[in-house]
């Protein structure tokens, strides 16, 4: 079975991914591969911080590696917190305190709407390739559910009425931009396989 390193150090990324791998590939976390590091996250994109992070595993291990990056894009807020999505509270970070402060930056706004985007960065045989996953929702005013991680709790995605924290992960599938990129990843590795 083929063995990929997932660069990430967020734990809840790890159980998401391996949940839709589904035992096809063999996957290393970096605390599995023994590797601790904070991966810089420098760029003003979700493809090129995803590109680096995939580049600083490979170099260091020299083996076939993927990473991801992902933001919450929300529309009244241009765009943010975006590429920013993880240090949107600044110094004193926390998922609790990135809803707080989207939550009241939204306000009392109308349009809540929203998207999850997902940027994998493959990096196979010294070849990069990105893979896209996009969800669609809207952003709640108070927190519903304990699942998940992140902004899950104020997340609805289009087509449910519930957030992705009431979800067991198996439902999020249903719906998720890390599912969808996913998807598409191993889609291009199984035919990669075939060669
Ligand atoms: P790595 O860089 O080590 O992979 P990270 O947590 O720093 O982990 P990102 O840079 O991609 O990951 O940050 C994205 C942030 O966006 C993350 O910390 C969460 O707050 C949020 N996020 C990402 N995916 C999410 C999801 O499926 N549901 C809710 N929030 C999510």
């Amino acid at each position: 079975m083929k063995t990929l390193i997932f660069a990430t150090n967020n734990d809840h990324k790890v159980a998401e991914i391996k949940s839709v791998l589904n035992n096809r590939f063999n996957l290393l976390s970096l605390k599995d591969a023994g590797i601790n590091i904070d991966i810089p996250e420098p760029y003003p994109t979700l493809e090129e911080n995803a590109r680096e992070k995939a580049r600083v595993i490979n170099r260091l291990t020299d083996e076939d590696c993927f990473s991801e990056d992902t933001g919450l894009e929300v529309t009244s807020l241009n765009g943010e917190p975006g590429v920013k999505s993880a240090r949107y509270s600044g110094e004193n970070r926390s998922f609790e305190n990135n809803i707080d402060k989207l939550l009241l930056n939204l306000g009392h706004q109308k349009n809540r709407e929203a998207q999850f985007r997902t940027v994998i960065c493959l990096i196979r045989k010294g070849k990069e390739k990105l893979f896209e996953g996009v969800c669609k929702g809207t952003i709640i005013a108070e927190r519903k559910g304990n699942a998940g991680f992140g902004y899950d709790p104020v997340f609805v995605p289009e087509g449910a009425e519930k957030t992705f924290a009431e979800m067991p992960l198996n439902e999020k599938n249903l719906f998720s931009h890390r599912k969808k990129a996913m998807e598409k990843l191993i889609t291009f590795l199984l035919s990669e396989e075939a060669d």
